[in-house]
């Protein structure tokens, strides 16, 4: 057993006391209340789910265990002469809540990489699909083809008992993470670069060798894939994708179909796909203008036709966060120190200079401030990823760490099978006239 699984062994009995004391103690205690306006508006802010890995403050953002992400910049393991922390060491911390140190990072890395090889079959799987299938699509069908691996879906055929069922959820989450930069690199490769894969390099860290199989060999752009692939990993459980994962996996559907259903949620433009989306935007702006930076004056107006056309503007607005994203800022600051004279940057730039206030005359968005996808993008093409309708598999790769983490703990903790009441508009309308 890796020290890791050891770790997480040993924090799960008394997780589970904890857990059955405090519903014993307090089982009726009320924690939410759901108004008829929550029922038609998304649930935002009914507290209905329980998940271990992070929580969303609307005004700090994101906390990883506590740590918020200036402080696991600082904390987590970095690779060698890096500045960026792990997504391995993110990964750790999201199952156990302790920061690691280099040994234990160390033994992921190995874990992810032992069993690196792509399935023929899922090989022929995806070459099956058209090139221009959309990435997104490519992915879930990829982490479907590797289902046929599952430790979690074979072990329960056999007749495993549900105390065990966390540790074979473990082992589909570590092999599966150690595949998904392979999945990705491999769609990359058959969509744009004619089918020319590059072989995995042993020496590399999870997130650098993905950069390698991606076919970009800048050290900068490893350190962006190290810091992008730990940021966008987790934010708390009911985003679509956590939410997705979660209630899937709460039939006791193994890892890979529970991944699948949450890249498939992922894989929409008011989600994660919103990071295509602004690159788009951009892109389309300086084409009608003929290229460069557009004026503050042209970018207003463009703004204002997206609003005024009936579309959102990508990138800006949050369900829960109601100021600017954190994980912006950290992409910010990269761009500040490695690219400040980028032409995208300085778009990305003007645009969080101006979007709020225009947001805030529009009148409908309760959060005017921009959130992860805003600042992804133009990174991304400064390194040569010009391929838009790929971003949104860099953050599937990064949100399987996250959701996988939950989902053991889901396991760990017997979370039943997750089946709300839904009502009709009629007894809605009772229930208010009585
Ligand atoms: N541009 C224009 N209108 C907006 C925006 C925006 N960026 N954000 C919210 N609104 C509108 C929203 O469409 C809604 O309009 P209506 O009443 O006509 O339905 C109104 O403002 C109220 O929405 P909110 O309560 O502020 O936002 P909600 O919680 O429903 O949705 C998002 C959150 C993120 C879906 C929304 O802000 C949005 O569509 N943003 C643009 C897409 C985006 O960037 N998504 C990525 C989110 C991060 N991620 O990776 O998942
Ligand atoms: C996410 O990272 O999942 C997004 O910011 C959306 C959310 O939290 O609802």
């Amino acid at each position: 057993m890796t020290a890791l699984k050891e770790k997480l062994a040993s924090q799960i009995s008394p997780m589970r006391s904890r857990v059955k004391s405090l519903i014993a103690e307090h089982g009726e205690r009320k924690l939410s209340e759901v108004s008829v306006a929550n029922l038609y508006g998304g649930m935002r802010g009914v507290k209905s789910l329980v998940t271990e890995t992070s929580a969303v403050d609307p005004q700090e953002g994101i906390r990883f265990r506590g740590y918020s992400i200036p402080e696991i910049r600082e904390r987590l393991p970095r690779a060698e002469g890096g500045g960026q922390p792990l997504p391995e060491g993110l990964f750790y911390l999201l199952l156990t809540g302790e920061i690691p140190g280099a040994d234990e990072v160390r033994e992921i890395t190995a874990g992810w990489r032992e069993s690196e090889a792509l399935p023929a079959h899922v090989k022929a799987c995806l070459d099956a699909l058209p090139t221009d299938t959309h990435p997104m699509t490519q992915l879930s069908a990829g982490i479907l083809a590797l289902q046929h691996d599952s430790i979690f879906a074979r072990r329960y055929q056999a007749g495993m008992p549900k105390t065990d069922y966390w540790d074979p959820a473990f082992d589909d989450a570590m092999l599966l993470i150690g595949r998904l930069p392979l999945v990705a690199a491999y769609i990359y490769r058959r969509s744009y670069k004619g089918g020319d894969h590059l072989p995995p390099d042993p020496g590399l860290d999870w997130a650098a060798n993905l950069a390698h199989m991606l076919g970009i060999e800048n050290p900068e752009f490893r350190e962006l894939m190290r810091l992008y692939l730990t940021i966008h990993a987790d934010h708390e459980g009911g985003n679509v994708s956590a939410h997705a994962t979660h209630l899937v996996g709460s039939t006791l559907a193994d890892p890979y179909l529970s991944l699948s259903a949450g890249i498939n949620g992922l894989a929409g433009p008011l989600h994660g796909l919103a990071n295509q989306e602004v690159m788009r935007w951009i892109v389309n702006v300086k084409e009608k203008l003929g290229g460069g930076v557009p004026s503050k004056e042209q970018l207003t107006t463009f703004l204002w036709d997206t609003l005024n056309s009936g579309q959102v503007v990508p990138g800006y607005g949050h369900g829960v966060l109601r100021a600017t994203d954190p994980r912006y800022i950290a992409q910010r600051e990269f761009a500040l120190k490695h690219l400040p004279d980028d032409e995208n940057f300085m778009i990305v730039r003007m645009l969080f200079d101006l979007v709020p206030e225009i947001l805030r005359q529009h009148g409908k968005a309760k959060n005017p401030w921009p959130n992860v996808d805003a600042h992804s993008g133009c990174l991304l093409v400064h390194y040569g990823l010009t391929e838009y309708d790929f971003y949104t598999v860099l953050f599937g790769v990064s949100r399987a760490i996250g959701v996988l983490s939950s989902l053991v703990w889901d396991r760990a903790l017997g979370l039943p099978l997750e089946r709300p009441k839904s009502v009709t508009t009629d007894w809605i309308a009772s229930e208010c006239a009585s």
